[in-house]
């Protein structure tokens, strides 16, 4: 099964380029940690990405969080990005039909495909929102430097995917010709797809296992990894609201390596 093979093996099947970017770099950075930057101000996020850069291989966003969002604060981001070597995820859940998401996408406020390595996407309105991103791309922002990751589960107590569901996401994320623009898929158990050439991404994850007050379901490190089947755990609270940042970003990154590592060598 894919969770038997080790990244780097991965990074050669993967159909999008920046899947196989993003497992080369989990590969070679030793990290399979993504920071949720659940900020609303831009100089917090700027500070957290710093202190947590050396330990993750992705930051995800969300941009409408953002009370002084700006263009530099994108610049100094992407700055971040570079010289932490990490990429940038904003986890927009687009959700409508290709022409308003091409739209979402590219214009607007926040430009996402200008600056997003990755966003994210719900796939009720089928694979149109597939092209419908797509869509939005070309010159500087081409197809081959972005990617979308496509939400098969979600984490949230009582949400309403169901099995048919499931896979029929499944069958938009390894099916038909735009699957080299699916870098991944959000998801909360390895059943949500086989194809080793796709990034399994699993919100939800935090030190004590649990629920927050507003229907978030929480397990450890080494139960989404070893038992759940994924390649990057998203940790958001865990970390921002530590009285050590720095210390509990690696100590995240510790945990999610090892259980990566047992998995691969059993
Ligand atoms: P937390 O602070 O670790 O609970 O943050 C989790 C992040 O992951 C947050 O940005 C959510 O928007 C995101 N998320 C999630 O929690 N569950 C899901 O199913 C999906 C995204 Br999809």
């Amino acid at each position: 099964s894919r969770t038997k093979l080790t990244y780097e093996s991965r990074a050669n099947l993967a159909k999008s380029p920046v899947a196989k970017r993003l497992f080369n770099l989990m590969a070679t950075k030793q990290t399979n940690l993504c920071l949720a930057a659940d900020l609303s101000e831009a100089d917090a996020i700027l500070d957290m990405a710093d202190k947590c850069g050396p330990y993750i291989c992705l930051l995800k966003t969300h941009v409408d969080i953002v009370s002084d969002f700006s263009e530099s604060f994108i610049v100094n981001l992407q700055a971040l990005a570079t010289r932490h070597n990490f990429l940038l995820m904003e986890d927009r859940k687009f959700a409508d039909i290709g022409n308003t998401v091409s739209l979402q996408y590219g214009q607007g406020l926040y430009k996402i495909a200008n600056w997003a390595d990755l966003v994210t996407a719900h796939t009720l309105p089928g694979r149109s929102i597939v092209q419908g991103l797509k869509a939005a791309l070309g010159g500087a922002n081409s197809a081959k430097e972005r990617g979308v990751f496509l939400l098969a589960e979600m984490s949230a107590s009582g949400n309403l995917i169901d099995e048919k569901y499931k896979e029929n996401s499944n069958k938009i994320a390894t099916e038909g010709g735009d699957v080299d623009f699916v870098a991944g898929v959000v998801c909360q158990s390895a059943d949500c797809f086989a194809f080793p050439g796709l990034i399994q991404l699993t919100p939800g994850v935090k030190i004590d296992e649990g629920v927050d007050k507003l229907g978030q379901q929480y397990q450890t490190p080494e139960h989404v990894v070893k038992e759940r089947g994924a390649d990057i755990g998203v940790v958001g609270r865990g970390i921002l609201q530590a009285s050590n940042v720095e210390k509990t970003a690696a100590s995240y990154r510790d945990r999610l390596w090892a259980a990566y590592q047992e998995r691969v060598a059993k």
